[in-house]
Order: structure tokens, then C-alpha cells, then sequence
């Protein structure tokens, strides 16, 4: 009995640990601004693999006091920006976070940013698990 339950356990580890390699974050970076703009972009591509649909839930760095997922509209012909609860990615497809569209909203630095620093993201997924992301700063 003992035994099958220790199977089991490591079942369950395995699947959880393969799920999370399936989301795949590449060329993540931030537009350099002047340091008295509180608030700069950032834009990532997200990769989801997996066979079932993800969703992030949090964003958090070190480097920045709060970090948010915007959308860029289009409303009364002014673009504006909405912020999101969370954000999707559906099985098997790519979503980019890129200018005029979806992206990270990082607010205020904790310190001043130069070109080609990275800064650490933490995504938060929807079932508690978290995968650290690096984000290049870039003109
Ligand atoms: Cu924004």
C-alpha cells in the first residue's frame, strides 16, 4: 500500500514538473525610458506547449514597485490602456506581448535602469506555480 502511494506522489511531481517547462518565455525586454517616467513597457513572447490552456495571474520584480498586464484600445479614437486581471495563453499557441497591443506595464524602479541590464520577472500562474523570467533593458 505504502508503495503505491509513493507512486503515485511521484506522478503527480513529474506531470507538475514537465507543465511548467511548457511555457516557453523568450526575447522579454523592457523599453528604456528617461528616469523620470515612472511607468515603462515591456514586451515578451509566451509560448504555451502544453496540451491545456495557462493563465497568469501575477507579475512581480524586484527592480519595479508593481508590475501589471495592459492592453492597449482603441476608445472614442483615443488609445488608452486597460489593465487585466490575468492573462491567458491558450493551449498549444503563441502569445506575444508587443507595442499597441497586450504588454507588462512595469511601474516606478526601484533604481535607475541602464541599457542592457537584466531584471528579474516572476510569473505567477494560475495554479500557484511560478517561473522566473530574465527581461533585457533595450533602447
Ligand atoms: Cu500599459
Amino acid at each position: 500500500m505504502k508503495k503505491i502511494v509513493f507512486l503515485a506522489f511521484l506522478l503527480i511531481s513529474a506531470s507538475a514538473f514537465s507543465d511548467s517547462n511548457l511555457v516557453q518565455f523568450n526575447n522579454g525586454w523592457i523599453k528604456q525610458l528617461p528616469p523620470v517616467v515612472p511607468m515603462r513597457a515591456g514586451y515578451i513572447n509566451i509560448n504555451n506547449s502544453s496540451p491545456t490552456v495557462k493563465k497568469i495571474v501575477a507579475l512581480q520584480s524586484t527592480a519595479f514597485e508593481k508590475v501589471e498586464i495592459h492592453e492597449t484600445i482603441m476608445a472614442d479614437g483615443m488609445m488608452k490602456m486597460i489593465e487585466l486581471d490575468s492573462l491567458e495563453l491558450p493551449a498549444k499557441s503563441l502569445v506575444e506581448l508587443k507595442p499597441g497591443g497586450k504588454h507588462m506595464m512595469l511601474i516606478t524602479p526601484v533604481q535607475p535602469l541602464n541599457i542592457g541590464d537584466k531584471v528579474e520577472l516572476l510569473v505567477t500562474f494560475e495554479d500557484e506555480s511560478t517561473q522566473s523570467v530574465m527581461l533585457e533593458v533595450k533602447k
